[in-house]
């Protein structure tokens, strides 16, 4: 019988305060939505697992706060990591605009880890301050990959994970 393969990745999720992260992570690993805002104290810690044919892929996910009290453990979570998963909120032109100073502070000390971003919220349309095109034109310049999401909706959740990890595994 053919040995499954195992192969784990960390995937650090930054992003500005309520943009979503620790949402998107309730979303995926419990089919919840979180209504009731908490900011995430620090960071907090979860795996999720996918299966591409017989590999066995772990993702273990670091949740860092977005809250600045914690700005300066940040670094510790992506320092060494494979993946950084950006957050920023379709109807808050503030947590874009930030997205650059959370992509200049990964790629400052740490050139290896691939990238990409995510915008959220997309349910709240009539309060939109950023379309997809300005956001995927930004993103494109930058070499980082982008989609949308909506937490609330469920709405590209478990599409994130996959996404993520297949390309972590370059497929
Ligand atoms: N309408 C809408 N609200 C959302 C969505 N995702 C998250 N929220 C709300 O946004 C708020 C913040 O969500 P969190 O997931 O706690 O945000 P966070 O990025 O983890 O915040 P920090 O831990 O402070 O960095 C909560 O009130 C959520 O209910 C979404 O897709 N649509
Ligand atoms: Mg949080």
């Amino acid at each position: 019988m053919q040995k499954e393969k195992s192969v784990a990745f960390k995937c650090v999720l930054l992003g500005d305060t309520a943009t979503g992260k620790t949402s998107f992570i309730a979303s995926l690993l419990e089919n919840k939505f979180l209504k009731d805002y908490q900011s995430t104290i620090g960071a907090s810690f979860s795996t999720y697992t996918i299966y591409y044919e017989s590999i066995k892929i772990t993702l273990n996910f670091w949740d860092a706060s977005g809250n600045p009290r914690f700005s300066a453990l940040t670094p510790l979570y992506f320092r060494q990591t494979d993946a950084c998963l950006f957050f920023f909120d379709v109807a808050n032109i503030d947590s874009f605009k930030k997205i650059k100073f959370h992509i200049d502070s990964v790629i400052s000390v740490n050139s290896t880890t691939k990238l990409y971003a995510v915008g959220n919220k997309i349910d709240l349309e009539e309060s939109r301050q950023i379309s997809f095109e300005e956001a995927k034109n930004y993103f494109d310049n930058v070499g980082v990959i982008f989609w949308e999401i909506s937490c609330k909706e469920k709405i590209m959740i478990q599409e994130t994970a996959r996404l993520i990890a297949l390309n972590l595994l370059c497929i």
